[in-house]
């Protein structure tokens, strides 16, 4: 089946907290655990998204909300798992709010979803400002970006639950600094978790489906 894909502009009418709150009440209302997914472009998003799904789809029903400025590239790629997945593209805009997010989840079978991932824009500005409603922020530095970021983007890193450090197979290419890159990140925030991974070799994907895992499991027990 194509995927569905929803145009729809940045509400300015609706303050974005007010739209967030409804999303909280709904997906808590369903048993539904919302993870933000920021990042720069191309970092890796929906590649996580993807082995993510392969290795867990088996006990846990997942779906996913693509946000993107254009196309359904990603959403189709999603698609191919068949996994319930909705496409937003925020027709220029580059982050999504709470309402775009609102129109994903009315678009969602929520009844058959445990676990719902946003990928959000690739933005690491804005995307940090806007709540969505979800329960948990995850970010994604990919290893060619560099290790200064935290000082660059503070408030990213800030708002975030864990950090995910992607493309760490790429390691012997670069001069990434992980020491620096960690205390700088702790310098910032110190409760968040910080995993190195690598969707492409596997490598450390363990300690993210195990953060996953316990997440999802507090909530059944709460
Ligand atoms: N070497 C390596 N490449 C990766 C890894 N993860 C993703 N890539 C590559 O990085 C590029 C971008 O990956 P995507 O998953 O599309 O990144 P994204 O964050 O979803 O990108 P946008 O949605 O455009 O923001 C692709 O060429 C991927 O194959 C990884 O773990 N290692
Ligand atoms: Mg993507
Ligand atoms: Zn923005």
């Amino acid at each position: 089946m194509a995927v569905k894909v929803l145009t729809i502009k940045e509400d300015i009418l609706v303050a974005n907290d007010v739209r967030a709150k409804e999303n909280t009440d709904l997906v808590e209302k369903k048993n539904i655990l919302m993870i933000n997914i920021m990042s720069s472009p191309g970092a890796g998003k929906t590649t996580l998204l993807l082995k993510t799904i392969d290795d867990m789809k088996d006990k846990t029903r997942i779906g996913v909300i693509e946000g993107d400025v254009a196309s359904s590239v990603d959403a189709d790629k999603i698609n191919e798992k068949s996994i319930p997945v909705v496409q937003i593209n925020t027709a220029g805009g580059c982050h999504l709010d709470a309402n775009q997010v609102s129109q994903g989840l009315n678009n969602l079978p929520l009844d058959d979803i445990d676990l719902l991932l946003v990928e959000n824009v690739g933005n690491l500005i804005c995307t940090a400002e806007f709540n969505l409603g979800e329960q948990k922020k995850v970010m994604m530095l990919s290893l060619p970006e560099g290790h200064d970021k935290p000082y660059k983007y503070p408030l990213m890193f800030t708002e975030v639950d864990v950090v995910l450090v992607s493309k760490n197979d790429l390691a012997p290419l670069l001069d990434f600094d992980m020491e620096e890159f960690v205390s700088a990140v702790k310098g910032l925030n110190e409760k968040t978790e910080i995993y190195p991974i690598s969707a492409k070799t596997g490598e450390g994907m363990e300690a993210w489906y195990s953060w996953l895992e316990n997440q999802l499991k507090s909530r059944q027990g709460s």
